[in-house]
């Protein structure tokens, strides 16, 4: 039997976009240079020492870590995302955006933005911007995909979970696989600040999985994602993934961007959460991946012909005539 050539590190965009759209995922090699990844890893890691002595730390992958199965409405054995008191020895950074100016630049990567561009079009919003630390020691988390709340595609004539009840343990998954499935809504970024390998935990993919139209399978064969420090790997939101387990002995620290289309709701909730130095000094290009822009009427707080929504200026209330 022929197997497919997984993707490797390439700087060739056309071959990014072509392994993105046949493997779920690509790599594109030296995104960073040396001297961005040395000063990314430092800020990084001065946060991450901050947040972990002042009290502030959120922790992942303990061995015990229980990810939680749950069974579907067809008695299948669905794996859930994590579990929010997991602890552990891996680290996420959240917030980025507000963390550091470094961070902000990674999101002008325009060789990046022009394949998140070629999958989500060209609005789009940030989704997330954290990082995380994958210690040794740190098991690997459960596969999943980033758009598991996405409703999938179904028959006129079946009852559907109601889409506000879709949750990471209770997905409606309907099984018409292989004949319809939904598109790409998210792209997710790993900028790798180490070389990745099996042993120091790489992301675990599974190729081809994007097409399968479904949530990800028990016994999925997955491969790690393998590459140097500087390269960015970009995986579709319908690829099954999840950090692997580090059984090495150093740090992998990585910078996880996700990206959405701009009808659905980010994880990060930036139009609250962004520090208002960070919103001034914001290009229109920034403020709209912050939600900022108004999407065809939507996220509006005045006239729906507004181009941008503002911080700050009290909206109209009740009024009375003079
Ligand atoms: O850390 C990684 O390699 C991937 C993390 C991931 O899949 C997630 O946070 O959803």
């Amino acid at each position: 039997m022929k197997t497919k050539k997984l993707p490797v590190p390439t700087p060739d965009l056309r071959q990014c976009v072509s392994d993105l759209e046949s493997s779920g995922y690509c790599y594109l090699a030296d995104a960073l240079s040396a001297a961005n990844v040395s000063q990314l890893r430092q800020r990084l890691s001065e946060q991450a020492q901050a947040e972990e002595q002042q009290g502030f730390a959120y922790k992942d992958g303990a061995p015990d870590q229980n990810w939680g199965d749950f069974r579907d409405e067809d008695g299948e054995l669905r794996p859930a995302a994590f579990d929010p008191d997991a602890g552990g020895v891996n680290q996420r950074i959240w917030m980025l955006v507000n963390k550091g100016r470094l961070f902000v630049e990674l999101l002008q990567h325009s060789q990046v933005r022009e394949i998140v561009s070629n999958v989500l079009g060209k609005e789009y919003l940030l989704s997330s911007h954290s990082a995380n630390i994958a210690r040794p020691g740190g098991v690997a988390m459960r596969l999943h995909t980033d758009q598991w709340w996405m409703p999938p595609p179904t028959r006129p004539d079946r009852r559907c979970l109601p889409a506000g009840s879709i949750n990471r343990t209770n997905f409606d998954v309907d099984k018409i696989h292989g004949t319809v499935i939904s598109p790409p809504v998210v792209v997710n970024l790993v900028w790798m600040l180490d070389s990745f390998s099996e042993e120091n935990g790489g992301t675990r993919l599974v190729p081809g999985s994007h097409l399968l139209g479904r949530q990800p399978d028990e016994d999925a064969v997955s491969v790690a994602a393998t590459a140097p420090a500087g390269t960015v790997l970009l995986v579709d939101g319908r690829t099954w993934h999840g950090t692997g387990a580090n059984t090495g002995n150093g740090e992998r620290r990585a910078i996880l961007t996700t990206f959405c289309a701009p009808q659905f709701r980010p994880q990060e909730n930036y139009t609250v959460g962004t520090r208002s130095e960070v919103l001034m000094s914001a290009d229109d290009d920034l403020r709209m991946l912050l939600g900022f822009k108004i999407w065809n009427a939507y996220g509006r707080t005045g006239h729906p012909t507004d181009e941008f929504i503002s911080m700050g200026s009290e909206p109209i209330g009740e009024l009375s005539p003079r």
